[in-house]
This record gives C-alpha cells, structure tokens and sequence, in this order.
C-alpha cells in the first residue's frame, strides 16, 4: 500500500531528474551551436578576401544576420565598391547582382553608390544578355542558372526591369539548366525558388494586372522546385549535399505553404549542419557566408532595401576570437598519388608530394613532368581556383563543357585548391559535359 502512495512521488522525482537533464543537454546544445556560429563568424572576420564577389558574400551575410562591426563592414564594403568600380563590363551577371545585393542590403549609406552607378541598369542588360544567349546557343546561359537566379532575385528586390512572361518561360522547372549530367542541381534550384517567390510576391504586392496564367505558371514552377529539393533531403537531414543546405534551407523557409510540415523539419537539418560546422567543412568564407543565413533563419527575400538593417543579435553579440593558427605545420612525410588526365584516352602518372598537399599541388608537380600531357590554365573565383583548361583544352559554358575532378572515380565535393589529397590516392581529372 505504501508503496502505491509513493508512486506518485517517484514519478514527479523521476520527471524533475529527466528533465532537468534535458534542460542541461539543451543547455549544451545550444552553447554547442553559438559556438558553431562563432566559428563561422571568425571565419568572415578574419579570412583575406582576394575577391570581390567574396567581400560581397561575405557582406551581404553579415548584414543579414545583424552583425554590425564597423570596422569590418567598412572594409568589405570598400572591396566591394572597388571591385565594382570600372569593372562593371568584367562582372559576369550574378557578380554583379551579388554586389547590388551586398551594398543595398537593408537600408544603408552605401546603396547610395548602386543608384549612382546606375547598376540596376547594367544588370538589366547582363540579364538580357544571358537570355540572348541562351537563345543563340542552344538554351546555353552564359554563365549558369544559379546567376540568372541571383539576376532575378537582385532585379526584383531593387526594382529593375524584368518581364514576367519571359520569367515564367526560362524558369521551368524541366529547363536544362537546372541539371548537371542529369542530376537536379539543389543549389540552382534553390537559388530560383527564392527568385521566383520574390516575382510572385512583386507581382500580388502591386497588384499588376498580371497575367493570371503567368501567375499561376511561376507558382506551379516553385511547387515543382520546392519538391525536387525536397526529395534530395538525405538520409542525414541534408539538402543535396553539405554546401547546397544553407541555400535550400532558405528556399523551404520561404515556400512552407507548397510542403507539409511532415515532409521537411528545420530543426533536424539544422543539426545536420551544426555538426558539419564542427567538422571544418566551412572554412572557404564563401561557404561560410552561404550556410549563415539559414542557421538564424534568415533568407535572402530579408534584403529588404526599405528597412534598415536588424540590430546586432544578443545572441550572438559576443565577442568573436582572434582566430587562432589552425594550419597545421607543414608535415616533412612524403606522400605518393596516382594522377591521370582523361579526354579520350588517359594519360596517367605517379606524383610525389608532402603530406597534407591538395590536388592542385599535384597538379603542378604533373605539370612540371610533363607540360604537354599535365599542363594546366586556372581562374581564382569566390571558391578558390577553378581549372580552365588542361592540354590546352578549355573548358566552354556554350558547350556545357568542363573539367571534373574525381577521386577513385567519384567526383569531389571541393575544389582543387581545398581538397587534401592521401599516400595511394587515384585522382582524375576528366573532361566532362555537365
Ligand atoms: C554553376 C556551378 C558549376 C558549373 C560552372 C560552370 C558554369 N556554367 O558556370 C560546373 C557544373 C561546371 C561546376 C563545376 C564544379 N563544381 Co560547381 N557549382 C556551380 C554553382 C551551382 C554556381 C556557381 C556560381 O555561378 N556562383 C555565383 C557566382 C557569382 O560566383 P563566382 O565565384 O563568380 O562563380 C564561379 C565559380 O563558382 C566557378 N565554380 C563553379 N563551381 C566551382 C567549384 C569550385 C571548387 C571552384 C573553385 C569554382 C567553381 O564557376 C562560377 C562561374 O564562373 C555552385 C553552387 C554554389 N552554392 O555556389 C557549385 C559549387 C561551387 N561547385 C562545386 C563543386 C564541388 C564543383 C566541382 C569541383 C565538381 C567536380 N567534382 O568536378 C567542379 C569544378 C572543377 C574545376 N574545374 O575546378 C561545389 C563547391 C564546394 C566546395 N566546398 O568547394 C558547389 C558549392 C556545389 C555544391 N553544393 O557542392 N560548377
């Protein structure tokens, strides 16, 4: 009988210890993922921005996020005003559109040199250009669909001129440009998710006597997209892969009325992320500055020019430390690779270097065999070093042609100025079509 009565009182002990348990593992959690988020803030603090699509990236995520340093915020936008000071013919069109973004984000002094410059303007024409493009060179883009999103998005959100047939047109979810060899391209498709929800958005805020069919084609376009990302959610709660996330995050954020809230949590992504963030995987500031966002629920639709930038958020209005030397010292092991160039035939040989190198140190050390068989162009991008042309064969948007990078035959996730390379490995690179 006593021990009926004590029941109660075992279950209320058992309810304080369990969760007072809970409670300290939220607690940990939570001190786990500021701790996440400060390491992706040291990161755009401290990394040396080369160049200017990178100090916009950068700026741009900052100020989404509401982090108002000063100091930082001048010399990322100084970078970005230079970069785009008589450069504007040089910048493909999602720089450029990346540098609007980044300089008018929520109301600030610098939006002053997008109206001066007249970019809005100049990215109409690149816009323009893309699609004469795609129209004399069978549907090809000059860049990719990733910019043309980033075009639209930039017009919609700073008043440019765009036509909504055309919009409803390009954007079709069955277009090519969403594919890379025939797998739908997460990024891209994110990317014109919250391009297309902007224009539908413009469309019913001015209450344009919009075309209902056009309306209703760019919403059927988001449906589709919205489940294409959505049936890329893997086993471990990411959206393609690591580095596609943060943009698809962004686009299910702003499209929950098109899915059941069954079919995606924020949180367990989320997670998913915190736990690579621990892992090292942001460590390019373009990355970081992509993945940012997402983890405090912002998306780009927020670069709303009208409104000024969000206070600094107390949760993180922390103090972010100097960057410590994560460079490991250079290791005096020496390592062999098998490195092969494939066109039609493979050409292939074994290549010495230190431990810890990364491809493109194997490349050179190729290259300095043999120029002819392992010579190699590169252009510097906000990702590091992407490979042109190898044997004098250049890579060609026209042709949807490129250079793949592989290991054992699966292609790699990071490029060859990021990717550490290991003692037996066979790396490949391989003229591809995407
Ligand atoms: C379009 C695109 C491509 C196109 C580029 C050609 C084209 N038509 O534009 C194709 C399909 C050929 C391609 C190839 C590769 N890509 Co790619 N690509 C993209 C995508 C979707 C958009 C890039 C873009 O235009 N950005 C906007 C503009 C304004 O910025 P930008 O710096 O001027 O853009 C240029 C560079 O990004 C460059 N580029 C494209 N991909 C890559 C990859 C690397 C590593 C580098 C250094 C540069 C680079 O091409 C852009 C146009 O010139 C991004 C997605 C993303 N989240 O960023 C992935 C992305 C950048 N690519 C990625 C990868 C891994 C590759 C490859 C290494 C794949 C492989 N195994 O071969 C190769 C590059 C190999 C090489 N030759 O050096 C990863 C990079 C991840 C990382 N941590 O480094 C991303 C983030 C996709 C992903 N979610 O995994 N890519």
């Amino acid at each position: 009988m006593r021990q009926v009565h004590q029941l109660p009182h075992l279950g209320l002990l058992l309810f304080f210890i369990i969760s007072s348990q809970r409670c300290k593992t939220s607690e940990v959690h939570e001190q786990n993922q500021l701790e996440d988020l400060k390491a992706l803030l040291n990161i755009l603090v401290h990394s040396h921005y080369t160049n200017g699509v990178q100090a916009a990236s950068a700026l741009l995520s900052l100020r989404l996020v509401g982090i108002q340093r000063q100091e930082l915020q001048q010399k990322l936008t100084q970078e970005v005003i230079e970069h785009a000071l008589n450069k504007v013919p040089d910048l493909s069109s999602g720089q450029l559109a990346w540098t609007i973004m980044a300089l008018g984000a929520c109301r600030n002094p610098d939006e002053k040199f997008i109206y001066d410059s007249h970019l809005v303007q100049h990215l109409e024409e690149k816009f323009k250009e893309e699609i004469r493009n795609m129209e004399t060179h069978n549907g090809n883009p000059l860049t990719n669909y990733y910019q043309l999103s980033q075009d639209v998005l930039a017009l919609c959100l700073f008043s440019g001129n765009y036509l909504t047939t055309e919009i409803a047109h390009f954007f079709s979810p069955e277009n090519k440009n969403y594919y890379f060899g025939g797998q739908f391209s997460v990024d891209t498709g994110a990317m014109a998710v919250l391009a297309l929800t902007c224009v539908k958005g413009s469309i019913t805020n001015h209450q344009v006597e919009a075309d209902q069919s056009v309306m209703q084609r760019i919403d059927s376009h988001i449906r589709i997209l919205v489940k294409k990302i959505l049936s890329e959610k893997k086993e471990n709660y990411l959206l393609g892969n690591i580095y596609s996330t943060g943009e698809a995050i962004q686009a299910l954020l702003v499209s929950a009325s098109y899915y059941k809230e069954s079919e995606w949590s924020y949180q367990r992504t989320l997670d998913a992320v915190h736990k690579e963030i621990s892992q090292g995987a942001f460590k390019i500031p373009v990355a970081a500055a992509q993945i940012l966002p997402a983890l405090m629920r912002k998306t780009y639709l927020d670069v709303n020019k009208d409104s000024p930038c969000p206070g600094s958020s107390s949760n993180l209005n922390v103090s972010i430390p100097e960057s410590g030397s994560v460079t490991p010292p250079p290791s005096s092991s020496l390592i062999t690779v098998h490195y092969s160039v494939k066109i039609n035939k493979t050409d292939s040989t074994n290549v010495t270097v230190q431990n810890g190198s990364v491809f493109l140190d194997v490349m050179e050390k190729a290259q300095g065999q043999n120029k002819t068989l392992y010579g190699f162009t590169m252009k510097e991008t906000s990702w590091g070093p992407y490979i042109t042309s190898v044997q004098g064969l250049k890579a060609n948007n026209n042709d949807r042609t490129y250079w793949e990078i592989l290991s054992g035959g699966i292609p790699l996730r990071q490029g060859v100025g990021s990717y550490v390379v290991h003692d037996g490995e066979y790396l490949e690179i391989r003229w591809s079509k995407y």
